[in-house]
């Protein structure tokens, strides 16, 4: 059984109380590894390797810094299948999965914010005869980025790469649910280049390592990635103190299909954005919204193409769909149907757990689940459910489409299918989302402002959004007296 260990000031360091926790694998419900249960005390050690080394990582120069990000996206790459395996066996996901996405893009994050503090500038406001003023962007301290199970060094990766770019050193806390390529990752820290402290890694619970790195008051900005209630508490904890905040929460994501779209292109993408991760991205379609006139042809062709979708051992090559990522998630999302059961709906497809042969029958599989009838303002339409369920609902015009499409708390991302370019152009401006797909979903330009509205989260990640968050801009006003 592998013992995952903290990566504290450069050395890898077992938790101070000596505990650990249970993981499980998800596809077969095997117990496989330990994790540290870390407290406030292993946060200190960490905070504090990270305030020694921030003098000297704040002034390394960007070249320097630049480098040692590059270094880590080459080792990523390097070591693409053994990371692939891990993030498969530890989250359920399928293995293809991970090593077409989940960590080519790790790979990416640290490549991408490589090059983008070569290119990072601020501004200079010139008062003409009086004087100039120009945007220093200094990095801020010491920073603390906190992560979610559902795309883990994905993720993990996003947060930390642009903060120690900008000069920043890190304590990161990983999804205790789905530690692995996180500790893994630690073990490249050193050869990539970093100085010892300038990258920390703790591992342990939400209440008490997350907490703590949140409350401590050298750690001067917060990124986290995760559930919408567990974001107010942060938000709660972190605004008395003054800190910076990025907060990527829930969502609750309309696919919006109009009759004028290219049907078999938007048949193929819609099944993608429903189930792609068994529905565990905060950016899938959970409610498919339909033009009435080809709702009947449009559930049929879905359906058929659901029934379809190949659930089961995520290292089977074939496998579409793997395991939930716990055993209390697969229940979570399982009472959702019977929620929904309650409310009305019609399971049209799926509903139920799976249980494949051989060494996967323990594991936290479950059908891809396709519900109709249910009202807009009903809880499967307005809670996220973050599984493999999605709900159809029909809609007459364009109008009601926009009101069904912002009648729920979140505000993360929408996706439209339409071939009218007016159209096109019209509803992203009034539809209340941090992002609006118009005939793809999840294509990602990682120069784009990411995030999401209302209860979707604060602030915005990717590009320039996410230095000039890990940066603090201090103004300097040079009076210039005009020439004697
Ligand atoms: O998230 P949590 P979970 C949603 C989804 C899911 C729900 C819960 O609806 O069902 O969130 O998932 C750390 N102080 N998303 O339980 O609990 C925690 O240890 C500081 C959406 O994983 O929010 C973990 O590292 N940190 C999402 C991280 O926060 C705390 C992706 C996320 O955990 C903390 C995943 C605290 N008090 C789930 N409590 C998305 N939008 O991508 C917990 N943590």
């Amino acid at each position: 059984m592998k013992k995952i260990q903290n990566f504290i000031n450069g050395q890898f360091a077992d938790p101070t109380n000596g505990e650990y926790l249970k993981i499980y694998e998800p596809a077969t419900g095997n117990l496989y590894a330990l994790l540290p249960l870390s407290n406030s005390k292993d946060v200190e050690k960490a905070v504090r390797a990270a305030k020694n080394a921030f003098p000297i990582w704040s002034h390394f120069s960007i070249d320097q810094r630049s480098a040692c990000l590059r270094n880590l996206s080459e080792i990523i790459s390097d070591n693409l299948d053994m990371l692939s395996a891990a993030e498969s066996k530890d989250n359920g996901k399928p293995l293809k999965l991970a090593q077409n996405v989940d960590i080519p893009r790790a790979s990416k994050n640290f490549g991408f914010f490589a090059d983008a503090i070569t290119q990072f500038s601020s501004e200079s406001h010139h008062m003409v005869g009086t004087a100039i003023n120009y945007t220093l962007r200094q990095p801020i301290g010491v920073v603390g980025c906190i992560s979610p199970w559902n795309l883990p060094l994905y993720l993990f990766s996003w947060k930390i790469a642009p903060a120690l770019a900008a000069g920043n050193c890190v304590v990161a806390k990983p999804s205790e649910v789905t530690p692995m390529t996180a500790y893994l990752l630690s073990k490249f820290i050193k050869d990539a280049g970093f100085p010892d402290g300038v990258f920390n890694i703790v591992h342990g619970l939400g209440p008490e390592a997350g907490q703590a790195i949140v409350d401590h008051p050298e750690v001067k900005a917060i990124s986290f990635t995760g559930g919408t209630q567990t974001g107010a508490k942060i938000a709660a904890a972190a605004a008395p103190k003054f800190k910076k905040l990025s907060l990527e929460l829930g969502g609750k994501n309309p696919a919006i299909i109009f009759a004028d779209c290219d049907f078999d292109k938007m048949l193929s993408n819609v099944v993608l954005s429903s189930f792609a991760n068994q529905g565990q991205i905060c950016l899938c379609g959970s409610r498919i919204l339909i033009e009435e006139s080809i709702y009947g042809k449009f559930k049929t062709a879905f359906i058929e193409k659901v029934k379809k979708i190949k659930v089961g051992d995520p290292i089977d090559k074939d496998t579409k769909m793997g395991a939930l990522v716990s055993k209390e998630h697969l229940e979570k999302v399982l009472s959702y149907v019977e929620i929904a059961k309650a409310e009305g709906g019609k399971i049209l497809c799926g509903g139920n757990r799976i249980y494949p042969e051989g060494r996967c029958e323990q594991g936290y599989f479950m059908e891809p689940t396709v519900i109709e009838g249910l009202s807009a303002d009903c809880r499967t339409n307005q809670e996220e459910i973050f599984g493999p369920v999605v709900s159809l609902i029909p809609f007459k015009n364009e109008k009601e489409a926009v009101e069904l499409a912002n009648c729920t708390s979140y505000g993360l991302a929408a996706s439209l299918w339409t071939s009218d370019v007016g159209r096109a152009h019209r509803m992203p401006e009034v539809l209340d989302f941090g992002i609006v797909w118009v005939n793809c979903w999840l294509l990602r330009d990682l120069r784009t402002p990411f995030g999401g509205v209302k209860n979707s989260g604060m602030g915005r990640e990717g590009g320039w959004e996410a230095l000039r968050f890990f940066t603090e801009p201090k103004n300097v006003c040079i009076k210039v007296d005009p020439l004697d």
